[in-house]
């Protein structure tokens, strides 16, 4: 099976395509996403033309709500990752927002745990977003999002560091060179990514990422992004702390990731990442 994967940025683009190589592009399912089964949008994104992800029935993903706004995403970075995923694959998603500070009764009979997310996925609700992820890429490859083994990891000690940081009251316990080190080892990994001397490259790699697995997003990016956003947010409101200059390749990483369609789709609203993370901050 060949798979053509177009980046179209008008209709124009898509049709003079589809005219050159004498193909017929299936309609661009998967491009609707309903909120409460109203319809939003239909995003202009990259697709792929292939067997992969022909999905019309959405999949059900119970999200939180947003605690500052009824009926909006809330700020769970674990629900951000999966619906990323369902978005990178272009698949459908219906949303159904659970109120986690009075979880109804339909909620606590499917999710014993009483946590976010779960999806429906032949007809079971499955939790957690390590193993809601790997079953998504397991049923819809295409396009590949796992991450190298070897790489599966980079970035993963940055959130405790941040939370611990980000609740410590006493500046000289060390928090902040702990989340320093960490985002220091992270910026010397993206490093790595780039050829250092052909200055014509870098500037391509720049404006496509780079990722953790170098020029394509992958699952590991999707865990990251969500975190550094919460990150970004938290630390800017409650310590008036950002990530230095000097971690030039951290900062450029999270402009990459956080401007994608993506992302910005399925983004929690800055006020309830500041308001979630409140009684954490306080108490
Ligand atoms: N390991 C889980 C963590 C999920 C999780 O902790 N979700 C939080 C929201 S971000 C939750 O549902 N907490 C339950 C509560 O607040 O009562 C995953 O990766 O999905």
């Amino acid at each position: 099976m060949s798979t053509v994967k177009i980046t179209p940025s008008t209709a124009s683009l898509a049709i003079s395509i589809k005219q050159l190589a004498g193909i017929q592009l299936p309609r661009l399912q998967n491009t609707i996403f309903t909120s409460n089964s109203t319809k939003l949008r239909a995003p202009r994104r990259a697709f792929t033309v292939s067997m992969a992800a022909s999905v019309d029935t959405p999949f059900e993903v119970c999200v939180k709500q947003s605690i500052t706004t009824p009926n909006k995403l809330g700020d769970c970075p674990f629900t951000q990752r999966v619906l990323l995923t369902l978005e990178e694959k272009h698949l459908p998603y219906d949303m159904k927002f659970v109120d986690l500070s009075n979880k109804p009764d339909w909620f606590l009979k499917i999710s014993p745990e009483g946590k976010v997310p779960l999806i429906k996925l032949d007809e079971k609700w499955v939790p957690d977003s390590d193993v809601i992820t790997q079953a998504l890429e397991e049923k819809f490859p295409e396009p590949p999002l796992t991450t190298p083994p070897e790489k599966a990891s980079i970035g993963s000690k940055i959130f405790p560091k941040f939370v611990a940081f980000l609740k410590s009251k006493d500046p000289t316990d060390g928090t902040e060179q702990a989340l320093l080190d960490e985002l220091t080892a992270f910026n010397d990994c993206l490093k790595e990514n780039l050829p250092a001397t052909v200055d014509k490259v870098i500037l391509c790699f720049q404006l496509k990422g780079p990722f953790i697995n170098g020029n394509e997003v992958s699952a590991a990016d999707l865990s990251l992004g969500p975190k550094l956003y919460h990150l970004e947010i938290a630390l800017g409101h409650y310590k008036n702390w950002s990530i230095p200059d000097s971690l030039s390749y951290v900062k450029s990483y999270m402009k990459s990731i956080f401007s994608r369609e993506s992302f910005i789709n399925t983004r929690a609203l800055k006020e309830g990442v500041i308001e979630g993370w409140r009684p954490k901050v306080m108490g």
